[in-house]
C-alpha cells in the first residue's frame, strides 16, 4: 500500500528557479523562513511513551575512505569527533557501502535496499525509487522529528518518481557561516543549523538527523593542508600512485576537509552532552563512498567501498569494541527502525543490525556476517561491476561487454582523452601524473591499474595483498576458489533480484540528469520543474505533520 505522503503532486510547469551553486548545491532558505513563519513547525507530539524512544544522529560524510581517521590510525588526520564516537562505542572494521557513488550509496542506505534494486536510484544523478518509504519517512510517520543538514539524497532528483518529500526529511542550510570559508568548502553552517533543528522540536519528541557533510568531497582548495601545518612527509601513499609533491598535497588537503567536519561534529556531541541528550541519542559515522582518487571512489577496492563506520549509544551499549562483521550502510535502515521499537518492512532486504549492538563481544559477533556484495552501474569512469568481499577473497568481475554502458573512451582510449581529463577534475589531482607520465615505462604499470582496460574477472587475496594489486583471477591454482567465490556471489545477486544478474537490466536507460543537453529544452524544462517543486518540501512536511492525528 502506498503510503499518503508518496502520493503524487502535480509538478509545476514553471522553469524559473534561483539557483545558487556551490559545493553546497542549490540553496533555498526562504521557504524554510516561510514555513516557520506560518506556524508550520507546531509537530505533532508523540507522547510520553515515546520520550524514551532514542534519539538519532547519522553522521555520513561525502568521499571518506575507511583508513582515513585517527582511531583507524591514519598517522596524519585528526578526528576527535570520529574517534570519540569509535572509543565509546563500536569500531566496525569491514562496513562497505553498496555503491562506490554518491546518489546510489545514499538511496540504498535511506531504503535498506542494495543499490541494484533501486531502478533510477542505482546510477548516478538520475531518480529515486519512489514507492519505497525511506527509514525517515517510517520515523517521521511513528512520531519522530526528522531531518538533515548539509546534503541529503543526490544528486538526482527525488521528485522523478512521484515522491513528494525529501527523502531525508526537513532540510536545514538556512544558517550559513559568516565570514564564509574558502570556496572549496560549503558555507552551510552544520552546527548551527544542527541546534535550530532542536529548536524545532515538540518538547520531548525524538528526533532523527542526518548530517550531511559536503566534504571532504573534491574540489579542495590546493596547499591548505601543508598551509595549517600538515607535512606532505607524513603522507602513507597507496603504491599504485605516483609519488609527486602534487599527489601528497591532495593527500593533506582531503585531510584537511576531514578535520573540518570533524569540529562541526564534536561541537555536535559536546551540545547533546551539555543538553542530557546525548546519553539516549545513537550516533553513526560513516560516508557514503571513498575518497576521489585512482582506484577509490568509483572502484571497487577498498579505498572505494570500505567505510568508516562507528556507533555509539553511551551506556546502552558496551564501548571499546570492534567488531569485524561484514555490514553493508543500507543496514542502517532497518536498524534504526528496530531501535525505534518498530518492525522494519518485511519487503526490506537490509539486515538490522540491532544483535550486534546490543552483543558485549568484540569480533565477528554473527558468524553469517562473513561477506559483503556491492556493486556499481554508471559513474563518471565504471564498467559495471559487481564484488564479493570475504575476510580472504575479493572478487570483482567487470562487465566488458561493449554493449553495457561502460565509458568507453575512458578505459579503451589512451590518455589524454576527454573522459580522462574529466576524471582529473572529478577524481583530483593524483590522477593528473598517471596521466602525463603514462609512458614512462615505470609509470606505465601505474596507469593501467588506474585506468587501463580490465579482464571480466579480477581476484584479489585480501590478507596479502592489501592494495588488491596483484590479480590472480587467471591463475591456475585459483580455480576452485575462483569458481566458489563466483558461485557465493551470483547466489546472493540472483536471491536479491540484481537486474544485471537476471538479464533484465535497464541501468542504460535511465537519464544521467548532470549530462543533459543545452538542446533538449524538454529534458531541461523537467529538470526545472523538479528543482521547484522539491523546493517546496519543507513546507509539505510540516503540513504533513500539523495534519496527522496523535501518534500511537
Ligand atoms: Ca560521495
Amino acid at each position: 500500500m502506498t503510503p499518503p505522503f508518496f502520493k503524487s503532486s502535480p509538478l509545476p510547469s514553471t522553469a524559473a528557479l534561483q539557483r545558487i551553486i556551490t559545493k553546497c548545491g542549490t540553496i533555498l532558505s526562504a521557504l524554510w523562513v516561510f514555513a516557520n513563519a506560518a506556524g508550520l513547525a507546531q509537530a505533532t507530539g508523540p507522547g510520553d511513551v515515546a520520550a524514551k524512544r532514542p534519539n538519532f544522529l547519522v553522521v555520513l560524510t561525502d568521499d571518506q575512505s575507511f583508513p582515513h581517521t585517527g582511531f583507524n590510525e591514519d598517522p596524519v588526520v585528526k578526528t576527535p569527533g570520529f574517534d570519540r564516537i569509535a572509543r565509546e562505542g563500536m569500531n566496525f572494521t569491514n562496513a562497505f557501502c553498496s555503491a562506490p557513488s554518491c546518489s546510489p550509496s545514499r538511496a540504498a542506505l535511506l531504503t535498506g535496499h542494495n543499490f541494484y534494486e533501486l531502478g533510477p536510484g542505482s546510477v548516478l544523478f538520475s531518480g529515486f525509487p519512489g514507492h519505497l518509504p525511506t527509514y525517515q519517512d517510517i520515523l517521521r510517520k511513528h512520531g519522530y522529528f526528522t531531518g538533515y543538514t548539509g546534503k541529503g539524497f543526490g544528486p538526482g532528483f527525488w521528485s522523478s518518481e512521484g515522491r513528494t518529500t525529501d527523502p531525508v526529511g526537513i532540510s536545514y542550510n538556512q544558517i550559513i557561516i559568516d565570514p564564509a570559508p574558502p570556496k572549496e568548502i560549503c558555507n552551510v553552517d552544520y552546527f548551527e543549523n544542527f541546534k535550530a533543528f532542536l529548536k524545532d522540536r515538540k518538547d520531548g519528541q525524538p528526533f532523527s538527523f542526518w548530517f550531511g557533510a559536503r566534504e571532504p568531497h573534491l574540489p579542495q582548495q590546493f596547499a591548505r593542508g601543508a598551509a595549517g601545518g600538515k607535512k606532505l612527509e607524513d603522507v602513507v601513499l597507496p603504491p599504485y600512485l605516483v609519488d609527486t609533491p602534487g599527489t601528497r598535497h591532495s593527500f593533506l588537503d582531503y585531510y584537511d576537509e576531514i578535520e573540518w567536519l570533524d569540529q562541526h561534529l564534536v561541537k555536535m556531541l559536546d551540545y547533546l552532552a551539555s543538553t542530557g541528550e546525548l546519553e539516549n541519542t545513537v550516533v553513526i559515522f560513516t560516508s557514503d563512498n571513498g575518497m576521489g582518487a585512482p582506484r577509490a571512489k568509483g572502484d571497487l577496492y577498498d579505498l572505494g567501498t570500505r567505510m568508516p563506520f562507528a556507533l555509539m549509544w553511551k551506556d546502552k551499549v558496551k564501548g571499546g569494541r570492534t567488531v569485524t562483521d561484514f555490514v553493508n550502510l543500507m543496514d542502517i535502515a532497518p536498524t534504526l527502525i528496530e531501535l525505534a521499537g518498530l518492525t522494519p518492512p518485511k519487503e526490506m532486504t537490509a539486515r538490522s543490525l540491532v544483535p550486534i549492538i546490543e552483543s558485549d563481544a568484540n569480533g565477528r559477533i554473527d558468524p553469517t556476517r562473513n561477506f559483503v556484495v556491492v556493486g556499481i552501474e554508471r559513474h563518471d569512469t565504471s564498467y559495471p561491476m559487481r564484488a564479493i568481499q570475504t575476510d580472504d577473497f575479493l572478487l570483482i568481475r567487470n562487465d566488458v561487454d561493449p554493449k553495457s554502458n561502460r565509458r568507453d573512451d575512458f578505459w579503451d582510449t589512451p590518455p589524454p582523452s576527454p573522459a580522462k581529463e574529466a576524471a582529473i577534475r572529478e577524481n583530483g589531482i593524483s590522477y593528473d601524473p598517471l596521466m602525463r607520465l603514462f609512458a614512462n615505462p615505470e609509470i606505465l604499470p601505474k596507469s593501467l591499474l588506474a585506468f587501463g582496460p580490465r579482464p571480466q574477472w579480477e581476484l584479489y587475496d585480501v590478507r596479502n595483498d592489501p592494495w588488491r594489486m596483484k590479480n590472480l583471477a587467471a591463475d591456475p591454482t585459483q580455480v576452485n576458489t575462483l569458481d566458489a567465490v563466483k558461485k557465493r556471489m551470483d547466489d546472493y545477486l540472483v536471491r536479491t533480484g540484481d537486474p544485471r544478474a537476471l538479464g533484465t537490466a535497464k541501468f542504460d536507460q535511465y537519464p544521467h540528469y548532470g549530462e543533459v543537453p543545452k538542446d533538449d529544452i524538454a529534458t531541461l524544462n523537467q529538470i526545472a520543474a523538479w528543482k521547484k517543486f522539491e523546493a517546496g518540501s519543507n513546507q509539505r512536511i510540516r503540513a504533513e505533520i500539523q495534519s496527522r492525528p496523535t501518534d500511537k
